[in-house]
């Protein structure tokens, strides 16, 4: 991993960046409080600490700036709910993003104030994630789910509202598809 200049390249097959400044890992033990059942999580956390999701981003944090990232959300549930991202607002609320799929499958879910709304997603999808809303990924297949965010430099990534009252919607498995539920603990 070097310092990346104004070209990178991406395996559109894989979801590979040859180049990247950051990488996230997020392991079951850092999903603590995103999940209805805690007790199984817990018992996730006790059985290895999975990654749950990795994050391979190239970050340019000016305004005016352009900053992307590549997601690689594995796939499982937790309690019957899928693997997913945290999910954030953008500090800068006005802040857009877009999403490309580029291998598995998943919805991308979104939330402005207790509005909801959802696209499914899989390698070609294009989502334009509008400012204002909050945004979350899920893998509802049993491959990985890869895409590609680019996002403003100056987007920031505000956790705390989401991490304090969720999304209105959970996505839980059911047989072999997923069904889109009201969440309980919402607040
Ligand atoms: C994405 C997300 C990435 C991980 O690059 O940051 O998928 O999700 P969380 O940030 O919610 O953990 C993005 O939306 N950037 O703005
Ligand atoms: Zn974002």
């Amino acid at each position: 991993m070097g310092i990346t200049g104004d070209m990178n390249e991406i395996d559109l097959d894989t979801g590979i960046l040859d180049k990247y400044e950051d990488k996230v890992v997020r392991k079951a033990s850092n999903m603590r409080g995103f999940y209805g059942d805690e007790e199984a999580l817990e018992k996730l956390i006790k059985s290895g600490d999975p990654i749950i999701y990795e994050v391979y981003a190239v970050p340019r944090e000016g305004e005016g700036e352009l900053s992307y990232g590549v997601t690689i959300l594995h796939p499982g549930t937790v309690g019957g709910e899928f693997y997913m991202t945290k999910g954030h607002y953008h500090e800068k609320r006005d802040r857009a993003e877009i999403y490309i799929g580029i291998r598995g499958e998943g919805l991308l879910l979104m939330q402005n104030g207790d509005e909801v709304k959802w696209e499914e997603m899989k390698r070609g999808t294009i989502v334009y994630v509008p400012p204002f809303w909050a945004h979350r990924s899920i893998n509802t297949g049993d491959e990985d789910f890869v895409f590609l965010a680019i996002y403003p430099g100056d987007a920031g990534h505000d956790y705390g509202t989401i991490a304090e009252k969720g999304f209105a919607k959970i996505v839980i498995k059911e047989g072999n598809g997923y069904a889109i539920i009201d969440n309980p603990r919402y607040r």
